[in-house]
């Protein structure tokens, strides 16, 4: 399927998309993860809920997700991330088909906006990781490291857990 034309709609929707990311997220409960501010990095980006899915032995592929919030007056544009486990691992949102059905698709950014948040989770936003080389444990703890468009990495510790 080429989903090349819209790439450029999809660019958009990210931007736009951390508008209602925000309000679900302030409605799940605050304490499922401790909050992690990272100093170690320039980036203002503080880090909650980040988990792996659990999937099947058998499974090839899974995503992760996490709340990414932005404390900075800029916003934040991730352009990939990277995993030990997965053979590739690419950013994704989900769009709708010329044919109305619901599917992933790759961008080639999401953005955190300046004081804002970005919500990654499956049906949305979401990291993935493909081409699994092992099978994921439950509970075990895996590092996701995200880059930025301008190079900065930030490296979050992502536990698998069940959905
Ligand atoms: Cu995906």
């Amino acid at each position: 399927m080429n989903f090349g034309p819209l790439l450029g709609a999809l660019a958009l929707a990210s931007v736009l998309l951390p508008v209602s990311a925000t309000a679900s997220s302030a409605s799940r409960p605050a304490t499922q993860t401790a909050q992690t501010t990272v100093s170690a990095v320039r980036l203002p980006l503080v880090v909650r809920e980040a988990r792996v899915m659990a999937v099947p032995p058998t499974a090839t592929e899974t995503s992760a997700g996490m709340v990414l919030r932005n404390l900075g007056s800029k916003p934040i544009v991730l352009t990939a991330f990277r995993s030990d486990v997965a053979a590739r691992n690419e950013l994704m949102t989900m769009h709708h088909d010329a044919q109305g059905r619901m599917g992933m698709v790759t961008v080639k950014s999401l953005t955190v906006p300046a004081r804002g948040e970005l919500v990654l989770k499956p049906g949305g936003d979401h990291l993935m990781l493909m081409g699994l080389k092992r099978p994921l444990r439950v509970g075990e703890r895996l590092t996701l490291t995200l880059v930025t468009a301008n190079g900065q990495t930030l490296t979050v510790r992502a536990p698998v857990q069940k959905p």
